[in-house]
């Protein structure tokens, strides 16, 4: 990987490769988590309102989360060296697997409120892989970042809106923060740290999932964030 790609993402805390998976692997992944979709609930699984039933879309489809502890393929999917190595390169050192999560987003569905990873895993640095499984863009909730908050450290959180929000918990974002959507094709990662302000809002098509599959690294030499509430999404609840 060329040094600029490491110099835009310490600048801007995000870093998108292009084209990384092929788009037979991309079939591969997202085929494999739909059918295991279909296998009934998994542990951990999270996302709808019980309350709303059919109406909620997310009931149907929750989000998985470490799959790899049940699911072998997921292992060597978040172990792919082009993952790695991209995310080890960009953090600065070894990294080692935090955790892998699967978000269906299928149409109509919610988003996740804007919020820094860091708000919930308390080690730092982390860093994302997101590698898109189908075309993200506005109208399907596209992933949205705030380049440079980054530099800003773990912010305060607040209660989210839950009726855009499938999580509880958001950024307070501060005034002079700009966000950007970012256009993405199946087989692009975006790869962003566990400062930066990011999120998505609702799937606003009728026909059109927005899959991505998620691996967080923690880098090899970590430090705890202090205890403070005010910036933990641990007390923020539904
Ligand atoms: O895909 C989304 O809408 C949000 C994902 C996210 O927050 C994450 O990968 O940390």
């Amino acid at each position: 990987m060329d040094s600029n790609a490491r110099m835009f993402f310490d600048e801007n805390g995000y870093y998108v490769k292009h084209s990384l998976f092929n788009r037979d692997e991309v079939a591969e992944i997202r085929d494999h988590f739909m059918e295991m979709r279909k296998e009934g609930e998994k542990p951990g699984d999270y996302g709808g309102d019980a309350k709303k039933g059919d109406a909620d879309p997310l009931n149907k489809f929750p989000r998985f989360i470490n799959m790899q502890k049940w699911d072998t393929k997921t292992d060597v999917w978040q172990s792919d060296p082009r993952l790695v190595s991209t995310a080890s390169t960009l953090v600065g050192d070894d990294v080692n697997l935090c955790q892998t999560m699967l978000y269906f987003k299928p149409p109509g569905s919610r988003g996740q409120g804007l919020h820094q990873d860091n708000q919930y895993i308390r080690q730092y640095p982390i860093i994302a892989a997101w590698l898109a499984l189908d075309r993200c863009d506005k109208a399907n909730g596209q992933m949205i970042i705030v380049p440079g908050s980054n530099k800003l450290g773990v912010l305060p959180v607040q209660q989210a809106d839950m009726a855009r929000s499938f999580t509880p918990g958001e950024t307070i974002i501060p005034e002079e923060a700009q966000e950007i959507g970012i256009d993405m094709e199946p087989g692009d990662v975006l790869f962003f740290g566990g400062f930066t302000i990011h999120g998505s809002y609702s799937n606003e098509t009728t026909d059109r999932f927005r899959r991505v599959f998620i691996v967080h690294y923690y880098a090899a030499h970590l430090e705890t964030l202090p205890e403070d509430p005010s910036t933990s999404m641990a007390g923020v609840s539904r």
